[in-house]
């Protein structure tokens, strides 16, 4: 980490590995200039040197880089020069976009660094820019999430944050908790003076609420980044199968008339409302004497305990089978804290005989039935919007801007307990200074989220996620 805090000037492979219409080399640093002029020749001919300090900024020139050695020409590139302040890291820098193929780009940030650049270390220009006060660390954590986006509406959350959003929401709570401890540290001058608990309390409940609309945000918004895993489970041949294929639009599990067809789990990722959601199509599950086909049900429960959601399947077309009452009384008997929501789907609607399934709902009272026709395609809307609702327990869809990493989240329920200690104190009479002590602690945590108040294993962590070039 000290090596990342040095003030050199860094340089490192911008785009991605493999060939490209445009790769680039991005240099920063107060010598980013007099390293580029030494590689830099402006111009068809080569015959120009540059000196970009005295060149207006945000401006682009063509020209090549050569092997200041040999004289070599390496790459013929467009140079961007972005002179500090207004720039990603707030420091001089330089891009060249250079032929995206994976030698032109080696060689060019061979002679950068020759020419006195450090390569950089993952994420080291966004831990400048944060380190320059350019981002907060909400937003340089939105910076990740904005490159890992599965689905637009978890790059919409993403982007928001990166506009620094979520410090916004925790202001209210910062701003309270600073003028109760400044109250608190007036009134300790004066132990004399009465002080009015009301006011305490206010503060208190201030701070409180405004990190629990930030918590109640945060539930949404890690689901849309990071997901979630459904399982298809049910007894064999009522058509697992033919609805991953079915919600997948793709034909990529086997299906056939034989029960027992599906051995492994199968896991495919689909964007359900939004959520990026894997789906694992299990074996169906039976007492078996066959070896595959017990491992296979061994598998589909290790996906249920996994799942954060669980569509049990049924065949609609035919009266509910020992089997399915087998698999659905599994699912009611998960101890409490394993219960996760299950989405009855009574597969093949388009059969013409629809049985009557009420007895095998009875067993799973709380779980909605949906149905469906893998075949037809019939009634998959709603089946997505019951498994998404399943996901997101009830709660409501919309996705405010949120927590983005658990490491936020567990440093706002640190500031909440803390806030909670100091509620008790205050109730039991308590004197001041613990008080302050547990208000100072809850300030401390709430900065920790946005950076301003974070030590450097908490930056290491968070910035050694980055790729390098980032
Ligand atoms: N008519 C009709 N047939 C269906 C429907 N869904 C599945 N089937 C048929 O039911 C049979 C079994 O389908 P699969 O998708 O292989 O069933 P499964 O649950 O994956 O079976 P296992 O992998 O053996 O556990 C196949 O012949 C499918 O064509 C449906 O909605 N309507
Ligand atoms: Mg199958």
């Amino acid at each position: 980490m000290s090596a990342m805090l040095d003030s050199g000037t860094i340089a490192a492979i911008a785009t991605a590995a493999g060939e490209g219409g445009i790769g680039v080399v991005r240099i920063s640093g107060a010598d980013a200039a007099r390293i580029a002029a030494r590689v830099f020749r402006r111009g068809a001919r080569r015959a120009a040197t540059v000196d970009l300090t005295a060149t207006e900024s945000h401006r682009l020139l063509y020209g090549s880089i050569i092997d200041p050695a040999s004289g070599t020409p390496i790459d013929e590139v467009l140079l961007g020069w972005l002179a500090a302040p207004h720039t990603y890291t707030k420091e001089d820098t330089v891009e060249l976009s250079c032929h995206g193929g994976p030698v032109a780009l080696r060689e060019t940030l061979r002679v950068v660094l020759e020419a006195g650049a450090r390569h950089a270390e993952p994420g080291e220009f966004t831990l400048r820019a944060f380190l320059n006060g350019r981002l907060d660390l909400t937003q340089a954590e939105a910076v990740l999430n904005v490159i890992g986006a599965r689905t637009a509406e978890s790059l919409r959350l993403a982007v928001s944050d990166l506009g620094g959003d979520l410090t916004r929401r925790l202001a209210p709570a910062n701003a309270a908790l600073i003028s109760l401890l400044a109250y608190l540290d007036a009134s300790a001058d004066f132990p004399d003076d009465e002080i009015d608990t009301s006011d305490i309390n206010r503060g208190l409940t201030a701070a409180e609420e405004a990190l629990a609309d930030v918590v109640a945000g945060s539930a949404a918004g890690m689901l849309l980044r990071d997901g979630a895993q459904i399982a298809l489970v049910g007894r064999p041949n009522v058509g697992k199968s033919s609805l991953l294929n079915a919600l997948l639009r793709a034909d990529r599990a086997i299906v056939t008339p034989v029960a027992g067809t599906t051995r492994d789990v199968i896991a495919e990722t689909v964007n359900l409302q939004g959520v990026p959601v894997t789906l694992l199509d299990t074996a169906g599950i039976v007492e078996s004497e066959d070896l595959v086909e017990r491992i296979g049900v061994e598998r589909s429960r290790t996906a249920l305990a996994t799942a954060a959601a669980i569509a049990l399947v049924i065949d609609g077309s035919v009266a509910p089978t020992d089997g399915d009452f087998a698999v659905a009384g599994m699912l009611a008997a998960r101890p409490l804290d394993q219960r996760t929501p299950v989405v009855i789907v009574r597969n093949k609607r388009d059969l013409a005989d629809q049985v009557d399934q009420g007895e095998l709902a009875k067993v799973l009272p709380e779980s909605p039935v949906v149905a469906v026709s893998a075949t037809t395609g019939e009634g998959l809307g709603n089946l997505e919007a019951a498994l998404a609702d399943a996901l997101r327990g009830g709660a409501s869809s919309e996705a405010r801007p949120s927590l983005i990493s658990s490491r936020q989240r567990a440093a706002v329920d640190r500031a909440l307990r803390h806030i909670h200690d100091a509620q008790e104190a205050r109730a039991a009479g308590f004197p001041q200074d613990l008080l302050a002590t547990s208000v100072r602690a809850a300030l401390h945590a709430v900065g920790e989220v946005t950076g301003e108040d974070v030590d450097d294993a908490v930056l290491h962590e968070i910035f050694s996620r980055f790729c390098i070039g980032k």
